[in-house]
């Protein structure tokens, strides 16, 4: 049956009608119709949506309900990775901050800055493809996150639909999800009276909200969206820079953050850090700081990024809070590099925003600088996402008959005994791999979300099967079947059934992961994702000495000999070849640019460039596939002078080796 056109037409106008009104009455907050007159609408729209399906559309504002229930969220790679944010604390690191974009640039001039209070929520990837939002996800590691449309469309301030001009064919909007204030407490009073456990914070109600697989559960919970950046572009000229990229998305119906705005300057930075400090508590959301962001995009373009975090934007973070309470106990875990951590358990104390009950004491040095012993009163701080630390001792409140702590010289887990080398704070369990704390820990690490992302193999888990003997190292995980772990406490068949999906899935990977997940001490994401793009094969990684690792970008004399001496080891390497024999792979890695007519060439740069720093141009010429080197040799193919240069183009001019000017080396660069 054909739709007849009047109706199609009468349902698009609806659309747009009640799209309207809800950016109206959500992100404008100046609604133009009463609330019965939208209801009219829509029951309207509903009724045509339900006698005419194939007028239902993906923009459709009734699709707000929510929809079918999911059994899980599906992934989504994102096209631009969402990048993460560092963190400052003071003024003195936010002047470091300033000065390292100025240098970078290699410019004197006071740095202009997008400003906006840094929300505390979840961050999110809207896709919009001729202004219809086609998917939403979370941000998940920065490379891949989960499907959370049917949950995000629920959500009024998210525009199912960009009204307005200039629409683009693909544009990516990133945003935070959060709950307001006052639904965060109308919903705990709900929850209360349902007899339901209330959410601790905002943060963990929207993020709850978020995650249902239900989107009727998330239609009915008080969530909103406010933007703050862009990913990926497609059909449109990006503005020239992110404050005009704001005002454009505003227009098309996005809510931006009402205290958006630029600041020039370090000075300028800490009195909007200090004015919207002053407002924090009446501000309608939870704030945990300030964000700033070089407002020019070329700017940010050429500032680029180091592992994942833009060198163009930071978190002032406010200070951490503080509360006092009671060391009930001091105990000893035992981590994945058999490091000893003292770890203080509390009486529980509300601390910004969370229930604390651990809190780290770091080492015996701390321990004993700070004098803490079980039975104290003592002061907690707890700063954004890190772990929460003890401060100091009220010693006017220590009891009678306390006695200083002193670290175990056994492992309190295998009993082998604890060293501590000259000069290191840390105090290790010298029994590697024999200590099941050890143990445990490396297979969490290696199934962890960075790691080999096995989907369902949590902590918990993982501590079951090394205790019950199913599993001694990460290989074994491979080896795992259906049949005993469905006879595991708390498993059941279905479960075991999806942990071996899970294991199977986990198998494609990506090099740079597979060298994460091996858990090689000092070697964190940054450093494996180095090593990855440099050696290419795992084979030639495993050959190269401490020599050849020290040229990579972050590895240090220290690093460099972690990776010799555990490739070195035959348990690791047993553990490598039957991890391959149980068919984990990734795709070949390549050479960045090894096409490129400068690749493989060695430069030096000396002098002072006028357009540039040096790091930016050496970041640049890496990124082509040359090597730039320190020293000129025979072996140098062109030196870069700029003004001022020295000994090093003296010498190239001695060797016969060809020096081009920095006009050159930017026109290469381009
Ligand atoms: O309000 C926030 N939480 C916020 C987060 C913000 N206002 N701006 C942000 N900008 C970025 C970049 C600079 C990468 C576009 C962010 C985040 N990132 C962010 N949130 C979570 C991870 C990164």
């Amino acid at each position: 049956m054909s739709t007849p056109n009047n109706i199609a037409l009468r349902a698009g106008e609806l659309r747009d009608l009640l799209n309207k009104h809800n950016h109206l009455y959500y992100v404008a907050d100046q609604p133009e119709v009463t609330d019965s007159e939208y209801d009219r609408l829509f029951k309207e729209l509903t009724q045509i949506e339900a006698d005419y399906p194939t007028l239902l559309t993906a923009d459709s504002p009734t699709q707000r309900v929510g929809g079918k229930a999911l059994d899980k969220f599906s992934q989504i790679t994102h096209v631009l990775p969402m990048l993460s944010l560092d963190n400052v604390f003071d003024r003195e690191e936010l002047e470091a901050f300033d000065q390292r974009v100025r240098d970078w640039l290699n410019t004197a001039d006071i740095q202009r800055y997008a400003a906006e209070p840094k929300l505390d929520g979840l961050a999110i990837s809207l896709r919009y493809e001729n202004g219809i939002l086609i998917h939403a996800a979370t941000r998940g590691d920065g490379e891949v996150g989960e499907d959370v449309t049917t949950n995000v469309r629920t959500i009024s301030s998210v525009p199912l639909k960009l009204q307005g001009e200039g629409i683009p064919e693909v544009i990516e909007i990133r945003g935070e999800i959060f709950m307001p204030k006052v639904g965060f407490e109308a919903l705990n009073v709900q929850q209360i009276a349902e007899d339901k456990k209330p959410f601790v914070n905002p943060r963990n109600a929207a993020a709850g909200s978020l995650r249902q697989l239900d989107s009727k559960i998330t239609a009915n919970r008080p969530l909103a969206m406010i933007c703050y950046g862009l990913g990926e572009i497609r059909g449109m000229a990006k503005p020239e820079t992110h404050l005009q990229a704001m005002q454009i998305i505003a227009k098309w119906g996005c809510q931006i953050s009402p205290e958006l705005q630029l600041v020039e300057g370090v000075e300028a930075c800490l009195a909007y850090i200090q004015q919207i400090g002053e407002r924090r508590q009446r501000l309608p959301y939870d704030i945990d700081g300030v964000v700033f962001k070089v407002d020019r995009f070329e700017l940010q373009q050429r500032l680029g990024f180091v592992s994942r975090a833009p060198r163009w934007a930071i978190a002032h973070k406010f200070p951490a809070q503080q509360e006092m309470t009671v060391i009930e106990d001091i105990e000893i875990q035992v981590g994945r590099t058999g490091a000893l951590t003292p770890v203080a358990r509390l009486k529980p104390v509300f601390v910004g925003g969370v229930t604390v009950s651990n809190a780290t004491l770091h080492n015996q040095d701390e321990i004993e600088r700070k004098d803490v012993r079980v039975g104290d009163t003592v002061i907690v701080r707890r700063a954004g996402d890190v772990i929460p630390e003890v401060v100091q001792v009220v010693l006017s409140k220590r009891p009678e008959n306390t006695h200083a702590f002193v670290m175990p010289t056994q492992c309190p887990v295998c009993q082998s005994d604890v060293e501590r080398v000259e000069g290191n704070a840390v105090a290790r369990c010298s029994g590697g791999l024999y200590c099941p704390a050890q143990r445990k820990e490396a297979i969490k690490h290696f199934a962890s979300r960075k790691a080999m992302d096995v989907d369902g193999l949590g902590d918990k888990l993982v501590e079951q099967l090394v205790d019950e003997g199913l599993i001694n190292d990460p290989a074994d995980l491979f080896q795992l079947t259906i049949e005993p772990l469905s006879n595991l406490e708390r498993m059941g068949e279905k479960s075991a059934i999806n942990l071996v999906a899970a294991l199977q899935m986990a198998k494609q990977t990506k090099f740079a992961r597979f060298l994460y997940s091996l858990g090689i001490r000092e070697t964190g994401e940054a450093t494996t994702r180095s090593l990855a793009s440099h050696f290419l094969t795992l084979d030639a990684l495993q050959q190269a000495d401490e020599a050849s690792l020290i040229e990579i970008e972050d590895v240090g004399p220290i690093v460099a000999h972690h990776i010799v001496t555990f490739f070195q080891q035959s348990h690791n390497q047993e553990v490598i070849e039957r991890l391959l024999d149980a068919g984990i792979h990734w795709p070949e890695e390549r050479k960045i640019a090894a096409d490129s007519a400068l690749s493989g060439k060695t430069i030096v740069l000396t002098g002072t460039l006028e357009q540039m720093s040096r790091s930016e141009a050496k970041e640049k010429l890496l990124a082509l596939g040359t090597k730039v080197s320190g020293s000129v040799s025979k072996k140098t193919d062109f030196v870069v002078a700029g003004r001022d240069a020295g000994s090093k183009l003296t010498k190239a001019e001695k060797l016969g080796v060809s020096v081009v000017d920095e006009a050159t080396l930017i026109e290469w660069l381009k």
